[in-house]
């Protein structure tokens, strides 16, 4: 087991979310690269296919506390993905806001690849997260990654996939799948994801979602 996964969040997370990290490492879906000395260019950004921003607004129903959710500013920005599609390839940089909703922090809708054999990767460029990864298969256990700069994620086939920002800052990353991979949100609009990453006495944990189907 690799300490230096996680040893950023260490302080902000809770014994038991250290443990699942600790599952997702040892089954290899991430690993840690060194992007002190990288520069990522803005431009890159500018050349983009299609920006999709996301509101509170465009998120109803993707947070666990609904009545939380009723009551916060639905203009609030929750993050920004620039996608850039290639021949065959396509590479997305999203930017996501800190915040919560209840105890919930900041999450990305989350989705599954259609087809679903379709995988991705994840390399995170700032802040502290935490992946949550969930097999089609209801038999197979969620994946909860700790997530940093130089953290390196590969979300495999059949799993659906959500970001969350459990720092004080923005939280960055670039992933890179098949250009024809269509995202599909059904699955998690209906049943949700099986983990929720929510804070208690400040600091990050997970729970068990009781009204996952
Ligand atoms: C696409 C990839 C990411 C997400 C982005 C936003 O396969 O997983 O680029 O699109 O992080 O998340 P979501 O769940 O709102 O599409
Ligand atoms: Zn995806």
């Amino acid at each position: 087991m690799n300490r230096e996964m996680y040893r950023d969040l260490t302080p902000i997370v809770s014994h038991k979310l250290e443990g699942k990290f600790r599952e997702s490492i040892e089954s290899g879906v991430v690993c840690k690269l060194d992007l002190s000395s990288v520069a990522f260019g803005a431009s890159l950004m500018v050349n983009s296919t299609k920006v999709e921003e996301r509101r509170l607004r465009d998120m109803d129903g993707f947070f666990h506390d609904q009545e939380a959710y009723n009551g916060a500013d639905k203009q609030e920005l929750v993050y920004r993905t620039y996608y850039f599609n290639f021949d065959g390839m396509s590479c997305a940089i999203t930017e996501m806001f800190p915040g919560s909703i209840g105890n919930e922090f900041y999450l990305t809708k989350g989705h599954f690849h259609e087809p679903p054999e379709m995988s991705e990767i994840y390399i995170f460029l700032r802040g502290h997260g935490v992946s949550v990864m969930q097999n089609r298969s209801k038999k197979k256990p969620v994946l909860i990654a700790p997530l940093m700069q130089g953290t390196v994620v590969f979300s495999p086939p059949f799993y659906g996939h959500r970001t969350v920002n459990i720092g004080r800052d923005v939280l960055s990353w670039i992933s890179i799948f098949n250009t024809k991979a269509r995202l599909n949100y059904e699955p998690i609009v209906k049943e949700g994801f099986r983990a929720l990453i929510v804070e208690k006495d400040g600091r990050a944990t997970f729970t068990m979602n009781t009204s996952h189907i």
